[in-house]
This record gives structure tokens, C-alpha cells and sequence, in this order.
């Protein structure tokens, strides 16, 4: 794995790790790119000579500030906020906030690392950053949530803007929390501009953003399978989480003539052998959108169902998983039990949701596995297209904007083949992580290498 005269992967890692102390999710999802970016540059001297690779592990500025608030009892809280922008090489910075309280600067380093190479791929102009903060949503009134949004974004407004860095939404912040905060960058700026993306649709916001993580990750999904002669109709799906991406997943699924299985929240999980329909859904959206209520709820109301305390859903038996809940929520003995029972592909709507272990074990059994750069890379994509809008001062059709997230999936499906297929007999496997990652990392490169040495 040497590369030619340079550090082997394992002397770069050990730089990586000295540098990023205890930082494990960050380490993590380095390795992940960097063992397929070894053997792509392996005989690239220009990439080697302008220590691209070195340079694109360290995020360009990491900004991280005190967060105060006071809660419906008048006690003083004091949370912390960062906004790590990672590269700015091929578009202003672009990416989520996430608010929960496992939110540190390894998360949101790992976060914005991988979203420079997802949005590499989706072919729009956009850099990669992440931001948020270890404030936790759960059981808080909607005036914390204002007051806590109100003075995040005080201090994030002098970081960010249309050209600079575009933040949206992630774990913990959606349409309301996108709401208060866009509301305090204008009140503070006193600009009308599209300085944060998944707004509502009165103030600029895209059609299809809400949906489009969970339907693009079910198209990538559809491509995986098409590439293998195969398709959504009559399958069956195991899905992790029951937020916005979960239950997008699921609807889409469906739509499709599958069977949807499970849903999950941290408490565990529901499996509903006779499927989850879309009468069960809306209730499901209405738990969760509205009430903001538990998924354990759903075995009350339905009895067909059974909830799995403390438990998560990869042994139950099906035919494509959807992991769209959190980092590392599948670890090497889940993936076994995946590939045990005759798991046909993984697509992750989630970021990083499955282990390195986890990751060994799809390859080894050469199912189909679509990593979160690519398979859930559908909502940033139409993040890009509402910035458009938002520049265009106009608003798309939803049939559009549907036909262009379903040719962004395909086209990224596509990259990761180019990139990905392993020429081993007539039924070519495809390493999609190899694809995602070389077509991802080779735009961003490029571009760097152009600059020269900044
Ligand atoms: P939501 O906040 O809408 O939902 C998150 C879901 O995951 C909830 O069901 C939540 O359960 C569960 N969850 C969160 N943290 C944990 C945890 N530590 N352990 C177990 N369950 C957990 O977030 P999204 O649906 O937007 O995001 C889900 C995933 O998709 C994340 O990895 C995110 O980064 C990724 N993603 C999101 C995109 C988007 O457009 N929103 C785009 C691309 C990727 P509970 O309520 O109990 O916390
Ligand atoms: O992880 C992600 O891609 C997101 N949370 C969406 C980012 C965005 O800018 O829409």
C-alpha cells in the first residue's frame, strides 16, 4: 500500500491522529477516504508534489464560540457552537447544523469532511462545511428553541452568507429552527438573502427539500439495484430512525411497491410484519412532526406492531436496509446478521451510520452497499438548487425539481460505478465507497491543485 516514495497510509494516519487527538469520528471517516485515495494517487505525482491529501484533512477554519440563552424558568444557559468550514475549493461552504447533545468538534469535523466529497459529487458549485452545537432540542418549549436559535445565529451571522457559507438543516434542526434562525440573520443584517437553505416555502425555500434525503436515497437505492438487474418492487426494507430522512425513506420506498419493515428512535425500535402503509405513516409523521412524541408510541396504536426497547432493527429479516438515524448506529455484528439473513443492498440515508468493521463485512460479502456520501447526498442537492433559486429570484416547479433530483441520484450512481467497478467477471462488483470517494476527492483536487499552495 506504499505509496511510491511518499508515507505509507498507516505512517499518514498516525500524522492524522497525533494532529486530531481523540478526535475518533474525524480519524475515522479520514481512514475511510484515505485508503482508496492512496491507491488513486498512487501514481499522480501532482497530487503528491502539492500534498493534496494532507492539505484537504485539515479544514480550512473551525470556528467555535459561547452560546447563551435563558430557558421558561429564567436560568441562565450556557451552550457551545461551532461552524467547522472544511474546503471552500469548488463553492462557498455548504452544509448542515446539527443541535443534539452528542455534538462536539470531532462530529462536526467528521460531518464536514465528508460533505466536501458529497457535494463534490452531486456536480453542484459547493464547498463543504458543517456547523452546530450540544444544545439539545428534547423537551424544550418553542420559545427556548427561538431564544437558543436567536443567539446561535448571532454570533454564526458574521461567519456566514450567499457566497460564503450556506448552513441548513441536520439531527435536531428543521423547518422551525431554520425559521428562528433565518429570521435573526435578517433582523442583524437587515439582508433578504439566501444565507441558509431548507427554509419554508413563503420565504424562498425549495419544493422537494423536505423530501429530497429520503427519496434520493431510495433512488440511489433503485439505481444500485437496477445495475444488478433487480427493483424496489416487492422487496422489503428495514429502516433506522424516524426523523426527517427516515420517514421520506420510508414513504418513497413504498411508493415504489416495497414493504417497510421498522422505524427507530434512541428509545429502539417498531417492527410492523405487515408494513408500514401510508395511513401508518402519516400517523407516523404527525407523532414525530407535530407532537413530537416517541416512536414506541406506534405499538400502542397499531397492533401489528411490536417495539424493541433499547434495541435497534438489523436482525430482523429483509431485503434492503436503510440506516438514516445516526453515525456508527451499525456495527460489524449488525452487518453480519444483514448479510446472515440475506441482505441484497444497504443504502445509508444516515452519515457514517455503519462502522469500518460494519463496512468490511458488506464488502466481503459483495452485497451492494451505497455509503452516506453518495446514497444521501439528494438533500444537499436540492440545497444547491434552492440557492439557485434564491440567486434566480424565482421559484422551480416541484415536477422539476423532482426530474433534476432523480437525474443527480442517477448521475451520482454513475460516478461511483465509473469509479467503483471491480473488473471480476461478467457480474462486476461495484465498490461504491471507492467510487464515491475518487470522484468526490478528484474535483476537489483539482481545483486545489489549480490555486497552487493556499
Ligand atoms: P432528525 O433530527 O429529523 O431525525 C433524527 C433521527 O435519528 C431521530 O429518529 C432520532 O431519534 C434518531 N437519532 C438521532 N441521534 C441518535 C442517536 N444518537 N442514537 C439513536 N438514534 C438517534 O434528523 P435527520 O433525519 O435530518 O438526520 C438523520 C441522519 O441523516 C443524520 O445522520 C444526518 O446527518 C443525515 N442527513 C440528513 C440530511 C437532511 O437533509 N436532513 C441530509 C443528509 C444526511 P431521537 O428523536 O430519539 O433522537
Ligand atoms: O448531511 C447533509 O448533507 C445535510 N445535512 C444537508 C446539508 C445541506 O446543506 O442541505
Amino acid at each position: 500500500m506504499a505509496v511510491s516514495d511518499h508515507v505509507s497510509l498507516d505512517e499518514f494516519m498516525e500524522g492524522v491522529k497525533k494532529r486530531n487527538p481523540g478526535q475518533e469520528e474525524f480519524i475515522q471517516a479520514v481512514r475511510e477516504v484515505s485508503q482508496d485515495i492512496f491507491d488513486f494517487i498512487e501514481d499522480k505525482e501532482e497530487y503528491h508534489e502539492a500534498q493534496i491529501l494532507r492539505r484537504i484533512v485539515e479544514p480550512d477554519r473551525i470556528v467555535s464560540f459561547r452560546v447563551c440563552w435563558e430557558d421558561d424558568n429564567h436560568n441562565v444557559r450556557v451552550q457551545r457552537g461551532w461552524r467547522v468550514q472544511n474546503n471552500n475549493a469548488i463553492g462557498p461552504y455548504k452544509g448542515g447544523i446539527r443541535f443534539h447533545p452528542t455534538v462536539n468538534e470531532s462530529v462536526l469535523k467528521f460531518l464536514a469532511f465528508e460533505q466536501t466529497f458529497k457535494n463534490s459529487l452531486t456536480g453542484l458549485p459547493m464547498g463543504g462545511g458543517k456547523g452546530g452545537s450540544n444544545f439539545n432540542p428534547r423537551g424544550k418549549s418553542d420559545s427556548e428553541v427561538m431564544r437558543f436559535c436567536q443567539s446561535f445565529m448571532t454570533e454564526l451571522c458574521r461567519h456566514i452568507g450567499p457566497d460564503v457559507d450556506v448552513p441548513a438543516g441536520d439531527i435536531g434542526v428543521g423547518s422551525r429552527e431554520i425559521g428562528y434562525m433565518f429570521g435573526q440573520y435578517k433582523r442583524i443584517t437587515n439582508r433578504w438573502e439566501g444565507v441558509l437553505t431548507g427554509k419554508g416555502q413563503e420565504y424562498g425555500g425549495s419544493k422537494m427539500r423536505p423530501e429530497a434525503t429520503g427519496y434520493g436515497a431510495v433512488y440511489f437505492l433503485c439505481n444500485m439495484l437496477r445495475h444488478r438487474d433487480e427493483e424496489i418492487d416487492g422487496k422489503t426494507a428495514i429502516i433506522s430512525g424516524s426523523g426527517n430522512v427516515a420517514l421520506h425513506a420510508a414513504e418513497k420506498f413504498r411508493q415504489l411497491g416495497g414493504k417497510v419493515l421498522t422505524l427507530s428512535d434512541s428509545d429502539g425500535f417498531i417492527h410492523d410484519p405487515d408494513g408500514i402503509d401510508e395511513e401508518k405513516l402519516e400517523w407516523i409523521k404527525d407523532l414525530k412532526m407535530n407532537r413530537r412524541g416517541r416512536i414506541s408510541e406506534y405499538a400502542n396504536e397499531f397492533s401489528s406492531a411490536e417495539f424493541h426497547e433499547g434495541k435497534r432493527p438489523w436482525h430482523v429479516e429483509a431485503d434492503c436496509a436503510l440506516p438514516c438515524a445516526t453515525q456508527n448506529e451499525l456495527e460489524e455484528e449488525g452487518a453480519k446478521a444483514l448479510v446472515d439473513n440475506g441482505v441484497l443492498a444497504v443504502a445509508e440515508g444516515a452519515n457514517m451510520p455503519s462502522t469500518l468493521d460494519a463496512v468490511e463485512v458488506f464488502h466481503d460479502a459483495k452485497i451492494m452497499y451505497g455509503p452516506g456520501k453518495a446514497a444521501n447526498a439528494g438533500g444537499v442537492a436540492v440545497s444547491g438548487l434552492e440557492m439557485s433559486q434564491n440567486s434566480e429570484r424565482i421559484s422551480w416547479q416541484h415536477e422539476r425539481l423532482h426530474d433534476m433530483l432523480t437525474e443527480l441520484m442517477g448521475d451520482i450512481h454513475d460516478k461511483c460505478v465509473e469509479y467503483g467497478e471491480i473488473d471480476d467477471g461478467p457480474d462486476n462488483y461495484v465498490d461504491y465507497v471507492k467510487g464515491a470517494n475518487v470522484a468526490g476527492f478528484k474535483k476537489v483536487a483539482d481545483a486545489m491543485l489549480a490555486f497552487g499552495v493556499i
